[in-house]
Formats: structure tokens, sequence, C-alpha cells
């Protein structure tokens, strides 16, 4: 156990719906504390950052057509075990299979518009958070 960061974003359909005010209600009910919030929309350059892992996949294409579709709203939180509280809150990655009570669960039905995106890793964390939080990560 240990105090985490760890990144996680709304994504454009979670946007586009409404669902900002209830990803980050839920995360603060969880105990959770926001560190740092900003809507912006994703370039391809930083979304292929991103989602780096995920060049050679079949779906890849679709992924970042839809991650630059529209805003989306980056959140840097922090917390004992935040990395996998984070992702026990979100629910498996397909929201068909996600349980009620997880927001994927609740709120989606299809793999690629599964609303949000929490690091994997504390690792993972270091490398996103970096990648949207640049400026707050050097003291700025
Ligand atoms: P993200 O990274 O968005 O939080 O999702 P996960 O960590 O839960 O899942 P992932 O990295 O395996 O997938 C990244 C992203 O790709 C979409 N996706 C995934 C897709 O469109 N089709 C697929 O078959 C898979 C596996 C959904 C999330």
């Amino acid at each position: 156990m240990a105090v985490e960061d760890t990144f996680v974003m709304v994504k454009p359909d979670g946007v586009r719906r409404g669902l900002v005010g209830e990803v980050v209600g839920r995360m603060e009910r969880k105990g959770l504390t926001l560190e740092h919030i900003r809507q912006l929309t994703i370039s391809e350059e930083t979304a292929g950052r991103h989602y780096a892992e995920h060049t050679d996949k079949p779906f890849f294409g679709d992924l970042i057509e839809f991650i630059t579709s529209g805003p989306v709203v980056a959140m840097w939180w922090s917390g004992e075990s935040a990395v996998s509280v984070a992702r026990t809150l979100m629910g498996p990655t397909n929201p068909a299979e996600a349980p009620p009570g997880t927001i994927r669960g609740d709120y989606g039905l299809i793999v690629t518009e599964n609303i949000v995106h929490g690091s994997d890793s504390p690792e993972s964390a270091q490398r996103e958070l970096d990648i949207f939080f640049h400026q707050q990560r050097r003291g700025d």
C-alpha cells in the first residue's frame, strides 16, 4: 500500500454526454484527491504518444480518430493505491462486460466509447502525467 498518483481522462464520448461531473464525483466520494484538471482536444501526435503500446493493433486507427474527435478532460488524481482504485471505479475495458456500479458498467455499451481512461500501473501513470501535465510536473 502506498500513496500514488494516477492519470484519468474523460474521453470525448463522456464529455459529449455530460458525464464529467459523474466521473469526478465518484472519484471524490471514494476519497481520491484531485490535484489538477484541464479540458483539451488531443492532437493526433499526442494521441499517438498516449496510445503508443497499441500502434500495431487493428483498432488503432479507430482509437486515434475517436480520442481526437472532441474535447477530453484530463485529470491528475492522488491517494492510497490510486492507480488500482481508479481502475476499479471504472470497471473492465469492455463496457458490455462491466458490472453495474462501475462507471463503464453504468454508462457504457461499446468498447471504443468506454467513457474513461485510467493508467494501468504507477509507471504508466508517470508517463501519461508527463504527457498531459508537463508544466505542472515541472512545478510551473
Ligand atoms: P484505456 O487505455 O482507454 O483506459 O483502456 P484500458 O486500459 O482499459 O484498455 P486497453 O489499454 O486495452 O485499450 C485502450 C483503448 O482501446 C480501445 N479498444 C480496446 C478498442 O477500441 N477495441 C479493442 O478491441 C480494445 C481491446 C478501448 C480502450
